[in-house]
This record gives C-alpha cells, sequence and structure tokens, in this order.
C-alpha cells in the first residue's frame, strides 16, 4: 500500500518518467529554510556560495533535515520500495535576471551507476515557474535511456560539462511549474532542462540527487552513500556518509568534502576539461 502517491500516480511516473507538483510544506515553512539558507550564505559563505553548492546537506542541518522530511521519503519509498540511501544533493540557485540555463540532459548519463533505476526529487523554495526558469521534461525520454551528450562546457551552462542533448522535440516539454514547498520528482534517465531566470527574484531549488535502491553500485569512484530507510547497504567497502548533529559538526563536514571530491572524479571522468563546481 503506497503511502503518499495513487496508484495513478506512480503509474505516470514510470510512463512519463516524471511527477509535479507534490505537495510537502506550506509556503511559509518554504519560507523559513529560505531564510536559513540566507543565513547560512551569509554566515559561513566559505562553506556555501555559487562554486560550492554540492551536499551541502552535509554542512547543514536544515538541508540534512529537508533530506530526511518525512513526506520526501515516503514518496521516495512509494516509487522505490522500503530500503534507499542518498547519493548527493545540488542546490540549483538561479540568481534574479542572470543568464544560468541547463540544458537538456539525462542525470544518469555521467553518474556511473550499474542500474539507472534511481530518482531525484526536486523541492523548491521560492516559486519556479517560466519566469523564473523552471525545469521542463520531456515525457516518456526516460524509455530510450541514456542518449549522447555532447559536452559544451558553455559559459553559462550550470552543469558540470554543460552536457547537451542536440535534437529535442521542445514541443513535447511539460514545465513543472512549483510554488514553494512543493517538488517534482524525476526519473534519472528522462531528458530534462532549464531556462535562464528572467524574473526580479531568485529562484531556489534544492535537488536530492539521487536516492537509490541498495542493489545501485558506483562504477566509478568510490560508493558512499547516506543511508536513508530501510536495510542498510551491505556493498563492499562503501563509505557511509554521516548525518550532521548541528551546523558544521566536524565528522559530517569529513565526509562532505570527501563525497564532493568523489562527485567530482565521477562527473568528471574521461572528461576534456574541468570546472570550479
Ligand atoms: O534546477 C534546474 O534548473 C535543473 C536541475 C536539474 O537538472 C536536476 O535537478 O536534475
Amino acid at each position: 500500500m503506497p503511502k503518499i502517491l495513487s496508484k495513478e500516480k506512480i503509474e505516470q511516473y514510470h510512463e512519463t518518467g516524471f511527477i509535479s507538483p507534490i505537495d510537502v510544506m506550506s509556503e511559509e515553512e518554504a519560507g523559513n529554510y529560505k531564510k536559513k539558507l540566507e543565513a547560512a550564505e551569509r554566515d559561513h559563505p566559505e562553506h556555501i556560495h555559487a562554486e560550492n553548492r554540492n551536499n551541502a546537506h552535509l554542512s547543514f542541518k536544515f538541508l540534512d533535515d529537508l533530506a530526511f522530511h518525512p513526506i520526501i521519503l515516503d514518496v521516495v519509498e512509494d516509487l522505490l520500495g522500503p530500503s534507499f540511501s542518498l547519493w548527493a544533493s545540488v542546490l540549483f540557485i538561479k540568481e534574479a535576471k542572470s543568464k544560468g540555463f541547463v540544458s537538456w540532459h539525462q542525470d544518469a548519463t555521467y553518474m556511473g551507476m550499474s542500474k539507472n533505476t534511481f530518482l531525484s526529487p526536486w523541492i523548491a523554495l521560492s516559486p519556479s515557474n517560466l519566469d523564473t526558469g523552471c525545469m521542463s521534461m520531456i515525457p516518456g525520454s526516460h524509455k530510450q535511456h541514456i542518449v549522447d551528450h555532447e559536452d559544451t562546457f558553455g559559459a553559462d551552462n550550470i552543469l558540470t560539462r554543460g552536457q547537451r542533448v542536440n535534437d529535442v522535440d521542445e514541443s513535447k516539454a511539460e514545465h513543472l511549474i512549483l510554488k514553494p514547498g512543493q517538488m517534482s520528482v524525476h526519473h534519472c534517465e528522462v531528458i530534462h532542462g532549464s531556462q535562464p531566470n528572467l524574473s526580479d527574484t531568485r529562484r531556489i531549488g534544492f535537488a536530492l540527487q539521487s536516492y537509490m535502491q541498495n542493489d545501485v553500485i558506483q562504477q566509478i569512484g568510490q560508493n558512499q552513500w547516506m543511508h536513508c530507510r530501510g536495510e542498510r547497504r551491505n556493498t563492499p567497502d562503501h563509505r557511509e556518509l554521516r548525518r550532521p548533529k548541528f551546523d558544521l559538526d566536524p565528522d559530517a563536514m569529513a565526509d562532505r568534502e570527501a563525497a564532493s571530491a568523489n562527485y567530482a572524479d565521477i562527473l568528471y571522468n574521461g572528461a576534456a576539461q574541468k570546472r570550479a563546481y
């Protein structure tokens, strides 16, 4: 029996490769998370800035709380089953009136996992719409599995390599309009992207990238995960990432450093260039 999602929503996820919108919290609660994020950016800029937004859930308790939010985990459980862990997180922030965009891509392309069955919730902490540069998805594109990507390293492209799937039929795109406190969930092989933020406000999304079942194994780099629910992984030699007990908890910070270095090694494996994020 699913905990949150209806049978129709679960079928929709398998059919289209995503579900949106899903209510996680009130706009007011999301506003409180946004305030905490902006306080962290102001007070600890060395730990959270434009080129250091990966795995911040290992540094800041409020982001750990989001990664373990019961509604988010219940939705993940409805789609993946009872046992899963979290690989990494990325804060996707587009400043007001900025050129940053995300080219059409499939998340799993450079993650080097043994199975592409995993998924990512993306939680809006500010309005995400056509003006602010919301995510757009090509329904059903996950069914073709991984297609060719061209690494562009485009200056305004927010993705590590600026990787891009060419010849996407954009007329098929569905735009995921989210209010603060809502989330979308997408499959690791669905083709998606987003446009620049044309508005006067920041667009802030927190992507939990990705929750994975225990039989998904890292093939490049080290196996590193944070246990979330159900049975613990028994992947040989894997490192279990520790949750922060408070902001800047040194144990979790050490794990963040290792996890982010590993993450960069994996995502840039074989790339012609390496950027600072
Ligand atoms: O935040 C965005 O605009 C894109 C995020 C994305 O590509 C992802 O979460 O996989």
